[in-house]
């Protein structure tokens, strides 16, 4: 039996400095309502979604910094979000900047996504844990401050059942690394949401930002290939205060094709309807996990070869 999901990622154009969270929301809820026209059980949205790209600037007010952040979710701002929701029956994935704090006070700062299910109810939450740039200020055009402003996240990368399908989520840069897709893919994931904000013409070296549009796609379809699961990657985009971001959102394939992607650098939905046993396939032949990994074979074997590990082991 036919086991669908349908998807929409909704990318975002960019997102002005002064622009406020109701504003962003009027947008979000206006791709809301175009995927649920289109009939879709869930809408992905980009990672910091409901603010500029502000690690691009060095602030140095804490006051200042704070107020990107959201202290609660839902909150007077996303509140709308989630009851829209609820009324279209529609589930939703948002990115944005967290802010935490622990019994005894102490502060956190995460960058974070929840999925929302189609009653307006979180049901799953993630927070990025490879935290990409730098935290001083660099002699280059564009700033990535990043690790100045968000913690390595807390919360492994769990996935959870949601919209009948088993759901993990990453956030930008963890889309780079093996392991996000790996840990996720042994706990079974068939649907990966994934928003980003991915800057070129910050000085990195000309091939590098040549090749960043190329490197977006590379990972989204190796990941999904190599762990068999779909995968909705959703970008903010554009030219953002001066800054220019990539967009190319897409939803890839288990096979690891992309099968719809934006073509604009604004606002746009585009929407496909899943079959998660094109993943099931994957899982049970090439990439049956239990019949073919060696995990036991996965060791460095610097012994043998005298070859100094790897600074980080
Ligand atoms: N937001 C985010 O994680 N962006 C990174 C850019 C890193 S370049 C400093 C990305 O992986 O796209």
């Amino acid at each position: 039996m036919a086991r669908m999901i349908k998807v929409a990622a909704a990318q975002m154009g960019p997102t002005a400095r002064d622009e406020t969270r109701q504003e962003v929301v009027a947008r979000l809820l206006e791709l809301m309502r175009e995927a649920a026209g289109w009939g879709v059980d869930v809408v992905v949205y980009p990672e910091l979604a409901l603010t500029t790209f502000f690690p691009r600037w060095a602030i140095e007010d804490e006051d200042e910094i704070d107020s990107w952040y959201e202290r609660e979710m839902p909150n007077a701002a996303t509140q709308p979000l989630f009851e829209e929701a609820d009324k279209l029956g529609i589930g939703f994935h948002l990115g944005y900047a967290e802010l935490a704090f622990d019994a005894d006070g102490t502060k956190h700062r995460y960058n974070t996504a929840i999925i929302v299910d189609k009653t307006g109810a979180i049901t799953g939450k993630f927070r990025k844990i490879h935290i990409p740039g730098h935290a001083e200020v660099l002699d280059r055009p564009g700033q990535h401050l990043e690790k100045r402003y968000f913690e390595v996240g807390d919360l492994g990368f769990p996935v959870f059942r949601a919209f009948d399908s088993l759901v993990g989520m990453c956030i930008c840069n963890d889309r780079r690394w093996p392991e996000t897709w790996r840990v996720m893919g042994l706990q079974g994931v068939e649907m990966v949401f994934c928003g980003y904000n991915t800057p070129v013409g910050l000085g990195d070296p000309y091939d590098l930002d040549a090749l960043t549009p190329f490197h977006n796609h590379l990972s989204f379809q190796a990941g999904c290939y190599q762990n068999a699961t779909w995968a909705v990657g959703v970008a903010k985009c554009g030219t953002e205060e001066g800054f220019n971001m990539i967009g190319q959102s897409c939803i890839v394939a288990p096979s690891g094709e992309i099968v719809a992607q934006c073509s604009s650098i604004e606002d746009e939905v585009v929407v496909h309807q899943c079959d998660l046993n094109a993943a099931a396939e994957y899982k049970r032949d090439i990439f049956n996990f239990a019949y073919h990994r060696q995990p036991q074979h996965y060791r460095l074997i610097v012994e043998r070869t005298g070859a100094e590990p790897p600074a980080e082991g």
